[in-house]
């Protein structure tokens, strides 16, 4: 059996944790920081059998992984100026997660 953790965006959170249950997979979810940026991000604990590990890695890049997304930068007032009134599309990239498969000695249920 493995341990994987998954630390995630916190837009991702809702999704992918209903993907993973939606996929019969038992997920516990932590708030969490990450050091560099110092902004909330979550961590995702799932205990899977080896052979699931794959399908679990696949259902969370399915809802994180990385991909580019169309936006719209809306102007705004700053002060009595006008800032960013040319509203370009441009794409963006998105997403990503961090994954780590650690193995499990034991795991019970008491
Ligand atoms: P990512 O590499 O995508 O990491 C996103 C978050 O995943 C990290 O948040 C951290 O919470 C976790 N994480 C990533 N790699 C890890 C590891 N080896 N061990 C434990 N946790 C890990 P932050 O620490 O706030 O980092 C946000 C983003 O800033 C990172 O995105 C990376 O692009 C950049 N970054 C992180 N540390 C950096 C550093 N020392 N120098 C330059 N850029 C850094």
């Amino acid at each position: 059996m493995k341990l994987v953790y998954a630390i995630v965006r916190n837009d991702n959170e809702d999704d992918v944790v209903s993907q993973l249950t939606q996929h019969h997979y038992s997920v516990t979810r932590l708030s969490t920081t990450g050091g560099f940026l110092k902004k909330g991000n979550t961590t995702l604990m799932i205990g899977a059998e080896d052979d699931k590990v794959q399908e679990v890695i696949d259902v969370i890049k399915q809802e994180c992984g990385q991909h580019q997304k169309l936006t719209v930068n809306m102007p705004y007032i700053s002060g009595t100026t006008m800032v960013n009134y040319a509203t370009m599309p441009m794409t963006v990239d998105v997403g990503g997660a961090t994954i780590f498969v650690i193995n499990v000695d034991r795991y019970e249920k008491i």
